[in-house]
């Protein structure tokens, strides 16, 4: 098995104490940095969504997944030169008002990241006014919110609300997701949906180019 192969199986095995050591052994042994994570950890990352689309892993593994990825990112980073990676888009995401869940959402981030997305992510309860802010200031492709509550629905619809209101942040495109949100919601609020973290990828994706 060749070196990019390894560091690819380190992602979707979760080796997270492994990692480090082999994408150091892959920049010594002189193969790009970009070449490392395209064709080695990207492509490990790659296989961990189909497979957590598939049903085939879970949670706590797409999490190990995510730990292993930033693991070898420290050794890769200083090493990536400006330019190496494309970036898909910048989302800015957040759990709103009154809502502390924030596994899913952490693991949509990773998925996005892992995808070439550049992620603000402005953590747990934040404010409708604290989105807008946000929003206006890293003027981003997409705004992602996660409710889990029945109740932080209705943060959400506010969020959406004061986005539309505001001639700064009126046009930037918005997914939402989380146990309480669906399709039929997300359209009422003038939102995109997207059940789980592989189809908020495909989902970005589209509205990025849309
Ligand atoms: C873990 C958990 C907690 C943890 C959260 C820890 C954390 N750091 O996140 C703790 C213990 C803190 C917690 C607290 C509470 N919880 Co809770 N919690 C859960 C639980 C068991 C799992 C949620 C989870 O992480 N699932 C795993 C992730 C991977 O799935 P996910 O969140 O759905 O995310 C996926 C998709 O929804 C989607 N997605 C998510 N966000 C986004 C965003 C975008 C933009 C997109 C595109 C997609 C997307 O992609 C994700 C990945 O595939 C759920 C039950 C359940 N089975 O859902 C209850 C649940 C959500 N909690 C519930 C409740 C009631 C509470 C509390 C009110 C309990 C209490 N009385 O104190 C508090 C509320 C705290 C608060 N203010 O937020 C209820 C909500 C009921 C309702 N309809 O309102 C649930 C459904 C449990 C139940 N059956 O009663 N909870």
């Amino acid at each position: 098995m060749d070196i990019l192969e390894i560091i690819a199986n380190d992602i979707l095995d979760g080796e997270m104490d492994e990692i480090a050591d082999h994408v150091q052994e892959a920049l010594d042994a002189g193969i790009a940095p970009k070449t490392i994570l395209d064709d080695g950890m990207l492509k490990g990352m790659n296989v961990v969504g189909e497979q957590f689309k598939e049903g085939e892993l879970f949670v706590p593994e797409v999490l190990m997944s995510a730990k292993t990825m930033d693991e070898g990112m420290e050794v890769l980073k200083p090493n990536l030169q400006e330019g190496d990676v494309t970036k898909a888009g910048t989302i800015v995401m957040a759990t709103v008002k009154g809502d502390l869940h924030d596994i899913g959402k952490k693991l949509v981030c990773m998925m996005l990241e892992g995808a070439g997305f550049e992620i603000h992510d402005l953590g747990v309860d934040v404010t409708p006014e604290a989105i807008r802010d946000a929003v206006k200031d890293k003027n981003p492709d997409i705004v992602g919110m996660s409710a889990m509550l029945t109740t932080t629905m209705l943060s959400m619809q506010d969020t959406v609300a004061l986005l539309k209101q505001d001639d700064a942040t009126k046009d930037t495109k918005i997914m939402i997701g989380g146990a309480p949100a669906n399709p039929d919601v997300a359209t009422e609020m003038g939102a995109n949906y997207s059940a789980d973290a592989s189809a908020a990828v495909d989902l970005a994706v589209s509205l990025v180019k849309a």
